[in-house]
């Protein structure tokens, strides 16, 4: 009989989920309507009555941060109590720059550190991932080149990785789960592993932990998203460079679109903040209202 105590949920289905607690992993069931994703921390409890779980879930404890998404106006949790999101960036599928904006705008806003990898350095040219590499070095977000599928340089990314909790964002395709396998070593269906189909994309969040203490999220929840929860301030917050000018624009209200005024527009003239973050901010604002 399993004691009352404290776990990680590391996968979370519909009604069910899999915690990782002091005496082993157990299969849990949740009762009524708790709000719980993967990475959240809980009290369980045994339990006989519900089937093939061991236990139940008594509560949810308060969150270090939380990932949210939204769609259609409603904004939904992702997963809890992440330290770290690695934004995967590839040739192919091809990543823009604004999904690598976006991201570090929802990480900052989360109170989570990103970071950015470039993934299949073996598919290009040699330095090709310099010129972006640039557009991040001075905004204090660390990045590393790597290949998940051979591999490569997977060192300095692990040691990055030791003791915090991760989770890893990029297109589908963009080797999401072939680098939580290199990185921990279980063998995960990819996109092209597969059991009978022709390639396996994945439908479920899971967490898995590993040797130096280090945890990473392997989710479907994180391709592309929507961004109608945060608000204007939270998207220049998420604009190191841009906000340390706004700050210095004549008029309170400015919209840093009009000359007139505007520190930003200035910094922008005089290549101090880059183009592709400016129009970036400037279509991440006309996304959402307040
Ligand atoms: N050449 C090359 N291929 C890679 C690399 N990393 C991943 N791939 C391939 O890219 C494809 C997609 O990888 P996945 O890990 O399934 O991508 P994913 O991000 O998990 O995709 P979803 O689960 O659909 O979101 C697979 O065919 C991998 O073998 C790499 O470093 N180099
Ligand atoms: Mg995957
Ligand atoms: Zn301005």
């Amino acid at each position: 009989m399993i004691k009352v105590q404290t776990g990680q949920i590391i996968e979370y289905y519909s009604n069910t989920c899999r915690v990782v607690a002091t005496d082993g992993i157990f299969k849990c069931r949740i009762q009524g309507r708790m709000d719980l994703v993967v990475g959240d921390f809980v009290k369980i409890k045994p339990t006989q009555d519900s089937g093939d779980c061991d236990a139940m879930i008594t509560e949810r404890l308060d969150r270090n941060t939380a990932l949210y998404k939204s769609k259609d106006r409603k904004t939904k949790a992702i997963a809890a109590n992440i330290t770290h999101l690695g934004i995967l960036v590839t040739v192919n599928p091809k990543t823009s720059l604004e999904f690598i904006d976006k991201w570090i705008v929802i990480a900052l806003k989360s109170g989570i550190q990103p970071f950015i990898i470039f993934n299949k350095i073996d598919m290009l040219e040699n330095g090709a991932y310099i010129v972006l590499k640039d557009l991040y070095t001075d905004l204090e977000v660390s990045s590393f080149a790597i290949s998940a599928k051979y591999q490569t340089n997977l060192n300095e990314l692990i040691s990055y990785l030791a003791n915090q909790t991760s989770i890893f964002v990029g297109n589908s395709g963009s080797g999401k789960s072939t680098l939580t396998s290199a990185l921990t070593g279980t063998e995960i269906l990819s996109r092209e592993l597969s059991n009978n189909q022709g390639v396996h994309t994945t439908s479920v969040s899971t967490l898995y932990q590993v040797a130096n203490n280090m945890k990473v999220i392997d989710s479907p929840g994180v391709r592309d998203i929507g961004i109608e929860h945060l608000n204007h301030a939270e998207i220049l917050a998420g604009f190191k460079e841009i906000n340390d000018f706004a700050s210095k624009c004549v008029f309170p209200k400015c919209g840093h679109q009009e000359d007139d005024g505007c520190a930003v527009m200035q910094a922008l003239k005089h290549s101090h903040i880059k183009e592709s973050r400016y129009n970036n901010f400037i279509n991440l604002n006309a996304a959402v209202r307040s």
